[in-house]
């Protein structure tokens, strides 16, 4: 059975858990604290030498980095998440590499320097810098969003939840400026395999 290395905290596990749910696929969830003792250690480096999670172990075959491993997972398990346009698959290499360069990192200091971290921790010119990067990118994702109710193709695709996965934390931002990416970020959080993964994390 496909075996998921991660704590559901995590958004990056929750993205796999969420892709999981979309294509009703069984596993086992490891929580690497208990497994290993943390992510730091010789065991979990033998998986994933950058000692982050998620990692999986699908019958032997060991992959990290959420993105990889949810296109992995739609495309291995033939998911209608993983288009079969080739147009449309390259789409979903788009949204995902671009999401991982213009907004993860970005939006995750943006949301630690102004409400995650204790006030006392809290960097004001890390907030405003990651914010000055978060607006073209949002405006970027609104542009596309009219045009297309979806990112890669005519439906909801891999590429809609990683980058819709990722952006977890602006569920919680005001993108009233942004009201095609609002409505499409909600529509994708709407789907009852987020939702399942979101409670996973509350849980
Ligand atoms: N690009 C990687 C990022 C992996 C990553 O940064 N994972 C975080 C959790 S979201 C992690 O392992 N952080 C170390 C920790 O929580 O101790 C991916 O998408 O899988």
């Amino acid at each position: 059975m496909l075996k998921i290395y991660g704590r559901t905290t995590s958004s990056n596990v929750q993205k796999v858990l969420w892709c999981c749910g979309e294509i009703g696929l069984d596993f086992e969830r490891i929580d690497i604290d208990a497994a290993f003792g943390g992510l730091k250690t010789p065991g979990y480096f033998a998986l994933n030498p950058n000692g982050l999670m998620p990692t999986i172990d699908d019958d032997g075959f060991i992959l990290s980095e959420s993105m990889a491993i949810n296109f992995y997972l739609a495309k291995k398990h033939n998911s209608p998440l993983f288009p079969k346009d080739p147009k449309h698959e390259a789409l979903v290499l788009q949204w995902s590499l671009w999401e991982t360069d213009r907004l993860d990192r970005q939006i995750v200091n943006y949301c630690r320097h102004t409400k995650d971290l204790p006030e006392a921790e809290r960097k004001p010119e890390v907030a405003k810098a990651s914010w000055e990067e978060m607006v073209p990118a949002f405006d970027a994702l609104e542009a596309a969003l009219k045009k297309s109710e979806w990112l890669a193709g005519p439906a909801f695709s891999v590429g809609d939840l990683n980058v819709a996965a990722a952006l977890f934390r602006a569920l919680t931002l005001d993108l009233a400026k942004w009201p095609k990416l609002n409505a499409w970020l909600r529509r994708c959080w709407e789907r009852p395999a987020a939702k399942k993964a979101k409670a996973m994390r509350e849980a």
